[in-house]
C-alpha cells in the first residue's frame, strides 16, 4: 500500500481531472447532451486524436467561475484525502474564451478553488499556463502573453500541450521566449506521440526545466544522455501512456530505464478519469507494476518537489 506515502503531482490537467459525474452533473445543468462523449460512467475514446475532442467537449461544460472553483476543489479535496501535499494543475485560457467565460473569471474561479482547498485540507498548489497546440501558434503565443501580463503570484509555469504532431517545436518557441521572459518556468510536452526527436528539440529550442511525458527520449541514447546531463525532469504519467497505448503495458514502459541510465523522473496522473487512474493509482503502479520500494518512490516525490514551480519557502517547508 501506498496511502501513507506523502504524494507531491507537478503535471495534471484541470480540465482533465473532472470526474464523469461531476462532467453529467454540468451537462445537465446547461441542457446539453453527453452521450457522445460519457458512456456506462466513462469518458469515451479511442485513440489520441480523439481523446483530445473528448477532454475540449468535456471542458465545454464548465462556463462560469463558480463551475471551475467546484472543479478545483473536487480534484484538490480527491488529492489531499490520497495525502499529496502539493499539486501543479495545468490549465488553458483558451477554455475559458472558447466558452464566453473570458481567461480572467476563468483563473479567478480556478483560484478561488485552489484557496478554498487550501484553506480546508493544507494542501498547496500552483498554477501551469498551458498553450494548445492544436489551437495554432497564435493562440499558443497568445497563451503566454496571458501568463506574462498577469503575474498572479499561484500562476508559476507555461507548457505547451495538445497535439505533438502538429507543426514542429521551432514554431512556438517564440511562445517560450515570451514566458521565459516573465519569469514563469517552463515544461513542454514532448516525446509522447512523437519520437525522441520531439524532445531533442525541446532541450535544444525551449531549455525547458521539465518535459511533459518525454518517455519517448528512450528512442535516442545521445537525448537519453542530453537529458542526464541537463537535469531535465521527466514527468512521468504511467497511466496515461498505457491507456492512450503509448506503450501497450508497463513490462514495456521504459520509467525504470530511464531512472537507471540517472534521468531525474516523477509520476503524475495527466487526465486521471479520462485514463482510469489518479495519483494514487500512479503510485501502487509504481509499487505494484514498476516493483518500487518506498524510498524509490519517496525519492520521484521529492523530484517533484525539487522541479516544482514554487518559492523557495514554500519548496523548503514541503521538502
Ligand atoms: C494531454 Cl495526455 C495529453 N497530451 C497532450 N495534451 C494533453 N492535454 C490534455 N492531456
Ligand atoms: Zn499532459
Amino acid at each position: 500500500m501506498t496511502q501513507h506515502l506523502l504524494k507531491a503531482e507537478i503535471h495534471c490537467h484541470l480540465e482533465g481531472a473532472a470526474p464523469p459525474s461531476l462532467a453529467e452533473a454540468q451537462a445537465r445543468k446547461y441542457g446539453m447532451e453527453t452521450s457522445h462523449i460519457i458512456q456506462d460512467g466513462s469518458y469515451r475514446w479511442s485513440d489520441f486524436s480523439e481523446f483530445l475532442v473528448c477532454y475540449d467537449a468535456v471542458a465545454s461544460l464548465f462556463r462560469t467561475a463558480e463551475d471551475y472553483a467546484l472543479l478545483t476543489e473536487t480534484y484538490l479535496a480527491e488529492l489531499s484525502a490520497a495525502n499529496t501535499i502539493y499539486s501543479e494543475i495545468i490549465i488553458s485560457p483558451d477554455h475559458g474564451d472558447r466558452i464566453g467565460l473570458g481567461a480572467d473569471a476563468y483563473l479567478a474561479g480556478i483560484c478561488d478553488g485552489i484557496e478554498a482547498a487550501r484553506e480546508k485540507t493544507g494542501i498547496e498548489t500552483r498554477i501551469i499556463i498551458t498553450g494548445e497546440r492544436h489551437f495554432g501558434v497564435d493562440r499558443v503565443v497568445a497563451a503566454a502573453e496571458y501568463a506574462a501580463r498577469n503575474r498572479h503570484p499561484l500562476m508559476t509555469g507555461f507548457n505547451m500541450a495538445g497535439e505533438e504532431r502538429m507543426g514542429r517545436v521551432a514554431d512556438y518557441a517564440r511562445a517560450f521566449d515570451i514566458a521565459r521572459d516573465a519569469g514563469l518556468g517552463l515544461t513542454i510536452h514532448a516525446g509522447e506521440v512523437c519520437g525522441a526527436f520531439s524532445v531533442g528539440d525541446a532541450l535544444e529550442l525551449v531549455k525547458p526545466a521539465r518535459i511533459g511525458h518525454g518517455v519517448r527520449a528512450i528512442e535516442d541514447p545521445a537525448v537519453v544522455e542530453r537529458l542526464v546531463e541537463l537535469g531535465t525532469v521527466l514527468e512521468v504519467c504511467p497511466g496515461s501512456n498505457i491507456a492512450l497505448n503509448v506503450y501497450p503495458d508497463f513490462a514495456s514502459h521504459p520509467l525504470k530505464q530511464l531512472k537507471a541510465a540517472g534521468v531525474r523522473v516523477c509520476i503524475n496522473s495527466d487526465d486521471p478519469p479520462f485514463f482510469h487512474t489518479s495519483l494514487a493509482r500512479e503510485y501502487e503502479i509504481a509499487a505494484q507494476e514498476f516493483g518500487m520500494g518506498d524510498a524509490e518512490i519517496n525519492a520521484m516525490s521529492r523530484t517533484a518537489l525539487e522541479s516544482a514551480f514554487v518559492d523557495e519557502d514554500t519548496r523548503t517547508r514541503l521538502l
